[in-house]
C-alpha cells in the first residue's frame, strides 16, 4: 500500500511536470484528484488496511501526496498561463516609434533670438562684441559720457541706486555705453565694438517699458570717420537685419554724449517709418574720457532696443507679456 501511494504519487507529479497545455493539467486535476481519481481510489482501499497504525501512516503519505499533486497542478498552470500570456503579448506588440510625436524641445526666448541676430550681423560687419558689468559707478555710466552731476538723465526718475560706497555713486547701468567707455580706455583705437546687453531704468511697468530691459550699442573709433560712415554703416545694418525692401533715415536729434545726434529710422516695405534709435559723433568729451585725442581720432555711436525689435518682429502687443514666464506665450514662437 505504502508503495502504491508512492508511486502514484511519483507518476502524478511527473504527469504534471510533463503537461504542456492548461487544458491537460485540467483533465490531470480530474485524473488525479477526482471522486473517480488515482489517489481516491488508493483512499478508498486505506480501510483494508489491518491495523490502526498502518491505515494512520497510508492515510498520512496519502494526504501529502494529494497535497503535493495539489500544488504541483496550481504552479504549473500558472506556469503555463505566463507562458502563454508573455507569448501572446510577444505576438501582438507593435513598434510605434515612428509615429511617436519627437521630443518637446525648447528654445530661445524671443529676446534672445533678436540679440543673437543682432551680434550676427555686425559681427558680419566687422564688429567685436563686449560685455562690461550691470552694476556701474556714476562716472563710467553718467559723468564720462558728459553727463554732470546736474544733468536731468541722472534724475532719480530713471536711475536705480545700489546701497554700496559712498551714497549715490554707484548704479545699475541705464545704458550699455559704460561697456564702450571701458573699451576705449582699454584698448587703443581703431575700435569697432558692439555692446548688447541687460539695462536698468526706474520705470513702472507698462506696454512699452520695462524697468529692466535689453539694449545694444554700437562704438566706432578710427581716423576721419564722418557723419557718412554712420548712415552707411546703418544702412548696411538695416538691409542685412530687415532685409533688402527696408531702407533707413537719420533726423536731427539730441544726447549730451554725442554731436551732432540723430534718431535713425526705418522704412518698411508698405512704406511705413519705424523709429528704431538714435545715434550720433561721439563728443570730444566723452572721447577724452575715454583716453582718445579727439584731434587725431573721431567716432560713432548707436544705441537701440532689443526688446523693442522682438516686440515689433513678432508683434506683441505688451511688453510685458515677455517677462512673465508663461511657457504658453513663450511656445509660440
Ligand atoms: C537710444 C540712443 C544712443 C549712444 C547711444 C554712445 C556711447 C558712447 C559714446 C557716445 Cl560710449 N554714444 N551711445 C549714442 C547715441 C544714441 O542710444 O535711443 N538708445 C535706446
Amino acid at each position: 500500500m505504502i508503495d502504491d501511494i508512492s508511486a502514484a504519487r511519483d507518476a502524478a507529479l511527473t504527469a504534471i511536470e510533463a503537461a504542456t497545455t492548461t487544458e491537460r493539467v485540467d483533465a490531470l486535476d480530474t485524473e488525479l484528484l477526482g471522486k473517480r481519481g488515482d489517489l481516491a481510489r488508493l483512499k478508498a482501499r486505506l480501510g483494508s488496511l489491518a491495523t490502526i497504525d498502518e491505515r494512520r501512516r497510508a492515510g498520512q503519505l496519502l494526504n501529502s501526496a494529494t497535497e503535493a499533486a495539489s500544488s504541483a497542478l496550481a504552479t504549473r498552470r500558472d506556469e503555463l498561463r505566463r507562458a502563454a500570456l508573455d507569448a501572446r503579448v510577444a505576438s501582438e506588440r507593435l513598434d510605434l516609434t515612428e509615429f511617436a510625436s519627437p521630443p518637446q524641445r525648447g528654445h530661445e526666448h524671443i529676446v534672445t533670438q533678436a540679440w543673437e541676430r543682432l551680434e550676427d550681423v555686425f559681427i558680419g560687419l566687422g564688429f567685436q562684441v563686449a560685455e562690461g558689468p550691470e552694476v556701474e559707478t556714476d562716472w563710467h555710466n553718467f559723468e564720462a559720457l558728459n553727463m554732470p552731476i546736474s544733468h536731468p538723465a541722472r534724475s532719480d526718475w530713471d536711475t536705480l541706486f545700489v546701497d554700496h560706497g559712498e551714497p549715490g555713486r554707484t548704479v545699475l547701468r541705464t545704458h550699455t555705453s559704460p561697456v564702450q567707455i571701458r573699451a576705449m580706455l582699454a584698448a587703443e583705437p581703431p575700435i569697432y565694438i558692439i555692446s548688447p546687453g541687460r539695462v536698468f531704468r526706474r520705470d513702472t511697468p507698462d506696454a512699452t517699458h520695462m524697468p529692466v530691459f535689453h539694449q545694444i550699442e554700437g562704438l566706432v573709433i578710427d581716423r576721419d570717420i564722418s557723419m557718412a560712415d554712420l548712415a552707411g554703416t546703418i544702412e548696411a545694418f538695416t538691409t542685412a537685419f530687415f532685409g533688402t525692401d527696408f531702407t533707413s533715415r537719420l533726423r536731427p536729434s539730441y544726447f549730451p554724449f554725442t554731436e551732432p545726434s540723430a534718431e535713425f529710422d526705418i522704412r518698411t516695405p508698405s512704406g511705413d517709418w519705424l523709429e528704431l534709435g538714435g545715434c550720433g559723433m561721439v563728443h570730444p568729451n566723452v572721447l577724452r574720457a575715454g583716453g582718445i585725442d579727439p584731434e587725431q581720432w573721431s567716432g560713432f555711436a548707436f544705441g537701440f532696443g532689443i526688446d523693442r525689435m522682438a516686440k515689433e518682429r513678432h508683434a506683441v502687443g505688451d511688453l510685458r507679456e515677455m517677462f512673465t514666464g508663461d511657457i504658453r506665450f513663450a511656445e509660440q514662437f
